[in-house]
C-alpha cells in the first residue's frame, strides 16, 4: 500500500463476539477457540494497528455472526472504492450489513471521497471473500477458489475501472488453501511476500505469469501462516504486524527485508510488530483477515 503526504489511513476492525468458538474452521481438530483469550489477542492487534494508521474505527461484534472480526472478508477497497462483498460462504453474508452501514454514516462517505459499491448489485451470481483480494497497487490480484468466483472478479473489474488491472488466479486446485492471501501479502510497492510451499510456489508463479513483464520481488517465508502479513506504506514507511508465533524464521527474514528497505532511504522508518493469533489461526484466520485499511485524503 502507498499512501502519499496528502492521504490519511483509517483502518476498520469488527470485534470478537462471544459465539466465536463457533467460528467455521477447516480443522476443527486444531483445538477449542479460547474466545477470552481471542479477545485478549484482537485487542493487542488494534493496538498495534494504531501505531500504523491514523484512525481506527471498531464495528461493534454481532453474535449472530461468529466470523464477523474476519472484516476483510466483507470489503474490497482501493483508491477510493469500497465494494461491499458477498461472502462466499452462506453463514457469513448476513456480515456485509454492519459493515455498509458503517461506510454509509463514514464523513468520508458524506464528503464524496469514498465511493461505494455492492457486488450484488453489480452481478448477482458473484461470489467474493477479501481474502482472496490482493490490490498491489498496480494490480488487483483476485484468487479464484471455493468462495470466491469469476463473476466476482469481472465485477471487480467494472467497479475500478480499467486503470487497475484486475487479474484473476485460479487458487482452487490447490488443496486446504482458503484464500490468495493465505498464501501471499504485499509488503510494499513492488513487493511480495509468499508462503516458501509448493502451493505458495504454484501461486507466485501463476502470478508471475498473468502479469508477464511486471516485476514483483518477493520475500519467500518458510513458516505456513507467515506469508499472512499487514504492510503498511507511506510516503514514510510506518510498518508491519506479522505473525510471530512459531513463526521465527520467517519473522527474521521479514524483519531483514523491511531493515535493508529502510536503509535505502533516510526518511524510511517503521517497526515490525510481532502477533500471536493462534485462536484466529484456528479459525482459519491470521491478520489480514482482522481489519479493512482505506486511503482517504488528508483534512
Ligand atoms: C471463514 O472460514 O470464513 C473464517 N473462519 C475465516 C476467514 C478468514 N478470512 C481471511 O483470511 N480473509
Amino acid at each position: 500500500m502507498a499512501a502519499a503526504a496528502n492521504k490519511r489511513l483509517i483502518a476498520l476492525v469488527r470485534e470478537v463476539p462471544s459465539t466465536f468458538h463457533k467460528a467455521l474452521s477447516s480443522a476443527p481438530g486444531a483445538g477449542t477457540i479460547d474466545v477470552a483469550l481471542a479477545k485478549q489477542q484482537w485487542q493487542g492487534y488494534v493496538s498495534a494497528l494504531r501505531k500504523l494508521v491514523d484512525t481506527v474505527h471498531v464495528i461493534p461484534a454481532d453474535d449472530a455472526y461468529p466470523d464477523c472480526p474476519f472484516i476483510e472478508d466483507t470489503v474490497v477497497c482501493a483508491r477510493g472504492t469500497a465494494v461491499l462483498t458477498r461472502p462466499g460462504h452462506p453463514s457469513r453474508m448476513g456480515e456485509v450489513q454492519a459493515v455498509g452501514d458503517w461506510f454509509k454514516t463514514a464523513e468520508e462517505y458524506a464528503e464524496g471521497a469514498l465511493q461505494l459499491q455492492t457486488l450484488a448489485e453489480l452481478d448477482a451470481e458473484a461470489t467474493l471473500d477479501g481474502g482472496d483480494v490482493l490490490y498491489t497497487g498496480r494490480h488487483m490480484f483476485v484468487g479464484l477458489s471455493k468462495r470466491t468466483n469469476a463473476a466476482a472478479a469481472r465485477c471487480l473489474q467494472r467497479a475500478f475501472g480499467p486503470s487497475l488491472p484486475v487479474v484473476p488466479i485460479n487458487i482452487q486446485d490447490l488443496d486446504g488453501v482458503l484464500h490468495l492471501k493465505c498464501l501471499v501479502t504485499g509488503l510494499g510497492p513492488g513487493a511480495l511476500c509468499v508462503v516458501d510451499s509448493p502451493a505458495g510456489r504454484q501461486v507466485g508463479e501463476r502470478m508471475a505469469g498473468a502479469v508477464d513483464g511486471v516485476a514483483y520481488t518477493s520475500v519467500a517465508v518458510p513458516d505456513e501462516f507467515a506469508a499472512n502479513v499487514v504492510s503498511i506504506h507511506s510516503d514514510t514507511w510506518r510498518g508491519a504486524l506479522v505473525q510471530g508465533n512459531r513463526c521465527r524464521d520467517s519473522v527474521n527474514l521479514l524483519r531483514s527485508a523491511f531493515a535493508s528497505s529502510a536503509s535505502s532511504s533516510s526518511s524510511l522508518q517503521g517497526a515490525v510488530h510481532e502477533l500471536d493469533m493462534s485462536e484466529f489461526i484456528k479459525a482459519d484466520g491470521s491478520l489480514t483477515c482482522l481489519s479493512v485499511i482505506l486511503e482517504v485524503p488528508a483534512r
